[in-house]
């Protein structure tokens, strides 16, 4: 089934010039909301919002993760049916290409977004804390490390694998403290670290509140 044409985006003023496979995922009157992941602003990783249970409140993201392949030279697949369901059951949009339980491509997570660019498409939430899917299914915010100092630094605080763990890589070595739980707040991009450290400390950064 192919998605109606929608404009590529303000930039390029054109239809998305291929279709994509959503079976399984839509029937054919069924719609979604389409729209683009720019991961590190190099790879566009088609995205569609989805309505699943037609209930008026958008509830779930698929993401073509295939759009890795780009880096082999080799062509993505063009299809959401094979993507992992993401939503706020399974926030984290990775997958296992090669079956041994251990996914080998993410985009990234759900997760709140402080619009520091006042670039959301409501107007009425701009310059605010965006949720993580849109009601009306106009955004997501997906969040990802893209340098990986924040995992490194996060394993040597709380990896949970180390030595005495079989099937590892030998060079795997617990954190300091591995029964401890973690909580991913990005903040040393084009964000604000002060606010970072106050959502993570609880408040809600929701003004007047
Ligand atoms: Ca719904
Ligand atoms: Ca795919
Ligand atoms: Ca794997």
């Amino acid at each position: 089934m192919a998605l109606q044409t929608y404009p590529f985006s303000v930039l390029f003023n054109t239809a998305v010039p291929w279709d994509m496979e959503v079976a399984g995922i839509l029937e054919a009157n069924e719609t979604c909301k389409f729209g683009f992941l720019l991961w590190l602003y190099l790879v566009p990783f088609p995205v569609i919002v989805v309505d699943t249970d037609g209930n008026g409140v958008y509830d779930t993201v698929y993401i073509d993760l295939s759009w890795w392949y780009l880096f082999w030279g080799l062509a993505p697949d063009l299809s959401f049916s094979n993507d992992p369901v993401v939503n706020y059951t399974n926030p984290i949009a990775a997958m296992d290409i090669t079956g041994d339980g251990v996914n080998d491509w993410s985009c990234g997570s759900l997760g709140y977004f402080l619009d520091v660019w006042g670039a959301c498409p409501n107007e009425d939430e701009r310059w605010g804390v965006l949720e993580p899917i849109d009601d009306e299914g106009n955004y997501t915010c997906i969040i990802y490390d893209y340098y990986g100092h924040g995992t490194s630094c996060a394993s040597c605080a709380a990896g949970k694998y180390g030595w005495l763990t079989v099937d590892v890589h030998p060079y795997v070595g617990f954190g300091v403290a591995p029964e401890a739980n973690l909580m991913g707040v990005v903040s040393l991009w084009l964000g604000d670290v002060i606010e970072c450290l106050l959502w993570a400390a609880g408040f809600d950064l929701v003004p007047g509140t």
